[in-house]
């Protein structure tokens, strides 16, 4: 049995399961006391956590809204129609799917809608920026498919868009991928598009690291340009661990087909009524300002960053997202990462593009603002955040753990002054 205090705020949990309880309790203090920068990750809003704990989940709905294969669904229909209505509307598109589990899944559905196994598909390469659904070899997707891997130049860190034309018409893929995990820089949908339409190939958007900057109206949108945006919820869209598919009306019934039956069973409801819960708060004037705080945030944390002597990937952001490859500061980006977690300062190890290291020892570290600009955080604090990177840095290198302790104990102090949401103080 864990020694862990148990949280008040969940009585029946505590009651019931101690030890589980007093995990939890351990992960919200440690949310709360530490700076969150994994690009990826967010704090949703105490509705969005309430809509996921409710009794929505206790109800199977396979099928879609008045086409279910279960009765009794007057409540939960209403409910997906919610999200999905709210989805057209925030993004303007014809077509919202609210069903897939997350966005690996959601991508699959994607293959299933449009290309025959064995069929060439085309993504950005993992260790470029691009995500493992996006046709790597280790995934389903680049094992079940052909998988052809564009990149970025090694001088500048952009996309060569010569270089994908060049590709994409060597190589007519049936699926063609933009968007990824590790990009700093604004997509260029309008040139992806005009590829795929010379390519003959569907286009898809995974906009999962920036759907919450598209929706704010900090990031250009993929509509009309792309044929089926793919996005998670959970990032700068601040919701639940979730996914949607959206789409022109023409490919409405591949896509919803493809994702259930092909790829899943019941819909998490209680998901899709968070869903619905974070798109009406990101449809709201506040989100608009929050998407750009999150940019604006990053702009600065890059500035400061690049006046410490960081290299970073393409010189900059301009987004939510900052890639650094830490070789001038001789530290491997692992030990980094795990001398800043000691620190409280939690980002990722990541490659860079053309990293001479292992993905699982690389050269880069991968930041981002969302968490931090979700607390309420802004420009003027990020010098200070700098700050701590380049000390915890100097840190690791140095191994100097008592310099570590110095700022977990600066951070700690910041982010009691800025409460995390959802989190009771
Ligand atoms: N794991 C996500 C990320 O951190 O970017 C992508 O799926």
């Amino acid at each position: 049995m864990t020694s862990l205090p148990l949280p008040a705020h969940h009585p029946a949990l505590a009651a019931t399961d101690p030890e589980l309880a007093a995990l939890v309790g351990a992960e919200e203090r440690l949310q709360a006391d530490t700076l969150r920068l994994i690009p990826s990750e967010n704090y949703v809003s105490q509705a969005v956590l309430e809509a996921s704990g409710t009794v929505l989940q206790n109800k199977y709905s396979e099928g879609y809204p008045g086409r279910r294969y279960y009765e009794g669904q007057r409540h939960i229909d209403q409910v997906e129609l919610l999200a999905i209505g709210r989805a057209k509307a925030l993004f303007g598109v014809d077509h919202a799917n609210v069903q897939p589990y997350s966005g690996s899944p959601a991508n699959l559905a994607v293959y299933l809608a449009f290309a025959q196994p064995g069929d060439t598909v085309m993504g950005m390469a993992l260790p470029m920026g691009g995500h493992l659904t996006h046709g790597w070899g280790v995934s389903a997707t680049g094992t079940w498919f052909r998988g052809v891997q564009y990149g970025v130049r090694r001088d500048t860190g952009l996309i060569d868009f010569d270089e994908v034309r060049d590709l994409a018409l060597k190589e007519r893929p049936k699926v063609i991928f933009c968007g990824g995990t590790a990009l700093p820089r604004t997509i260029d949908f309008a040139a992806f598009a005009e590829i795929a339409r010379e390519a003959g190939a569907v286009l898809v958007a995974d906009v999962a690291h920036i759907a919450g900057l598209i929706a704010g109206g900090a990031h250009p949108s993929p509509v009309p340009h792309a044929d089926v945006i793919s996005t998670t919820t959970h990032k700068t869209l601040r919701g639940p661990r979730g996914a949607m598919l959206m789409c022109r009306e023409e490919h409405a019934k591949a896509i919803d087909k493809a994702v259930f039956p092909g790829l899943q069973g019941g819909p998490h409801n209680q998901t899709t009524a968070a869903i619905a819960v974070a798109l009406h708060e990101a449809s709201r004037p506040s989100f608009r300002d929050y998407a750009h705080a999150v940019v604006a945030n990053a702009r600065a944390l890059a500035e400061a960053l690049l006046a410490r002597g960081f290299d970073l990937v393409s010189g900059g952001t301009d987004n939510h997202l900052i890639l650094m490859d830490l070789t001038s500061k001789d530290v491997p980006g692992k030990v980094a990462a795990k001398a800043l977690d000691r620190a409280g300062v939690v980002v990722n190890y990541n490659t860079v593009p053309y990293d001479p290291r292992k993905p699982f020892d690389p050269s880069g570290i991968r930041i981002g603002t969302p968490s931090l600009t979700s607390r309420g955080l802004g420009t003027q604090h990020m010098t200070a955040v700098a700050d701590w990177i380049d000390r915890g840095v100097g840190a690791a290198r140095d191994g100097d753990e008592d310099a570590l302790l110095t700022i977990r104990a600066e951070v700690a102090d910041l982010m009691a002054a800025h409460p995390a949401p959802g989190i009771p103080a």
